[in-house]
């Protein structure tokens, strides 16, 4: 058996009950095997090794009062993967379906996408069993408190600095950032996605969707297209979907479907950004709301179903594995050619495989996405600074950060032998700089 197969047989003996994580570091590890095969030095140095294993994990019990007075119990995580290029960087996820293993592929991950930033960021996520839905304002704020009355101990400006991801957004990072501020007596960029009153950076909102977008945008003009005329979905509705979406009509784009946990809008028209915005952002209401503003419009029970819809661009935006087999052979069916991940892991493997036999033009999560956290980056270059700068600077730095990683992730494909394959080529660009400084520091 090759050497990375070892790896993974060991990696799911040790991390037993994990498949989010299995997948997530099983699709590295088979990347990287052209690497290992012209750097014996990085077997011989663990590398791999050290890389699959968390530098640090940390698990605790949030306990709050909800507004019945009846003591609830959640469970906080934070995973510091790798700091080998620099402090711990990477959101924190609330959702019921959040366990170690949900954390461990996220920051197994972050650690790939932000080394692709060329910023210099760690790789760590964090998060909780908390599910926001339907909760009060004020049993936000006492779950944030109450998380961030453990976490604080563990982060810090130099150290690990959180941002926000599924469920977690402005309101949430404002309610950990006051209660940091209070135990430790810091004023400190510790968090990112902070408000634009206290730290936060221009842009920051609308990097994620933004980058994904101007990353697609590189990938399919080096094949001679673009987003103008392209009918595109754009699945979830939060702020991953908002912003791509804003994008792609810039872009000359027509987004066509989104959706939510419960079921996804289609109108014919274009969907109402507007709308969208009001239902979500404001009101923190259902996507099912749009149809009664636009009665063009439909709406379907069930998610899985935006699919079916035809488009020429589809953009995962909402979860992991929402894309599977059945759905990326139904998105080739009907036409689609290009597909950029803005969500975590969106695609399954086999619906992976079905893209990149097919030819459609893919981005992969970690190079696509990759602009949140990179603008988070910016956030704290600024905070250093104690400066801020203007929204054009800060999009134009994304802009440039993306084309970069695109150049990066495609010249590495060619060099390894997989021209056009940005999953590996993505994989190994990322890899390369944080296998580099482990070497230069030392078995640590
Ligand atoms: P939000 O919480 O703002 O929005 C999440 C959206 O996805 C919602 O519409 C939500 O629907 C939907 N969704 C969540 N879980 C599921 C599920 N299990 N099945 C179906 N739909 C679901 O999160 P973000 O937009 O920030 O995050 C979206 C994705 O992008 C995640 O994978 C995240 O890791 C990734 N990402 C986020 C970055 C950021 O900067 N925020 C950066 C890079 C990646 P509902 O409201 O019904 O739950
Ligand atoms: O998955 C991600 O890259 C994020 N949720 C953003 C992380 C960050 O630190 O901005």
């Amino acid at each position: 058996m090759s050497l990375t197969g070892q790896l993974m047989e060991a990696v799911i003996k040790r991390n037993p009950n994990e498949p989010e994580f299995h997948q997530a570091v099983k699709e590295v590890l088979e990347s990287l095997e052209p690497v290992i095969e012209r750097h014996p030095e990085y077997v011989q140095a663990g590398i791999l090794e050290r890389i699959v294993e968390p530098e640090r994990v940390i698990m605790f019990r949030v306990p709050w009062v909800d507004d019945n007075g009846k003591v609830q119990v959640n469970r906080g995580f934070r995973v510091q993967f790798n700091s080998a290029i620099g402090p711990y960087k990477g959101g924190i996820r609330f959702h019921p379906s959040v366990y170690l293993g949900i954390i461990k592929f996220l920051g197994f991950e972050q650690i790939f996408k932000n080394s692709l930033t060329g910023l210099p960021i760690g790789g760590g996520k964090g998060g909780s069993d908390f599910d926001p839905k339907g909760k009060s304002d004020n049993e936000i704020m006492r779950f944030c408190q109450s998380f961030m009355a453990e976490l604080y101990r563990h982060i810090g400006a130099d150290v690990d600095v959180p941002a926000g991801d599924i469920g977690v957004g402005a309101r949430e990072i404002g309610y950990m950032y006051g209660m940091y501020k209070k135990l430790t007596g810091l004023y400190e960029g510790v968090l990112t996605g902070k408000g634009l009153t206290y730290g936060g950076s221009l842009a920051r909102k609308e990097a994620t969707g933004y980058g994904l977008c101007y990353f697609v945008d590189e990938m399919i003009k080096a094949k001679g297209k673009s987003f103008k005329g392209a009918t595109v979905i754009s699945s979830g509705s939060g702020n991953v979907s908002i912003y791509a979406t804003e994008k792609v009509y810039q872009l000359g784009g027509k987004v066509v479907a989104m959706s939510d946990s419960n079921g996804y809008i289609y109108d014919p028209n274009g969907v109402n950004l507007d709308t969208v915005k009001r239902i979500k952002e404001v009101e923190r209401k259902r996507i099912s709301e749009y149809v009664k503003y636009h009665p063009q419009a439909t709406y379907t029970e069930g998610c899985s179903g935006i699919w079916s819809v035809k488009c020429d661009i589809a953009l995962p935006n909402a979860t992991q594995n929402e894309i599977n087999k059945e759905a990326a052979e139904m998105l080739v069916k009907n036409g689609c050619w290009a597909v950029g991940e803005g969500a975590n892991m969106p695609s399954t493997p086999e619906a992976i495989e079905v893209f990149l036999k097919n030819k459609v033009l893919f981005a992969p999560a970690k190079a696509a996405n990759a602009g949140g956290v990179a603008t988070s980056a910016l956030e704290m270059s600024q905070n250093s600074l104690r400066m801020s700068w203007t929204f054009e600077e800060v999009d134009a730095k994304l802009k440039d950060i993306m084309v970069n990683i695109y150049k990066n992730a495609s010249s590495a494909a060619k060099e390894y032998g997989y021209e056009d394959n940005l999953v590996v080529g993505a994989n190994i660009a990322g890899f390369k700089k944080v296998a580099e400084a482990m070497m230069a520091q030392g078995i640590v």
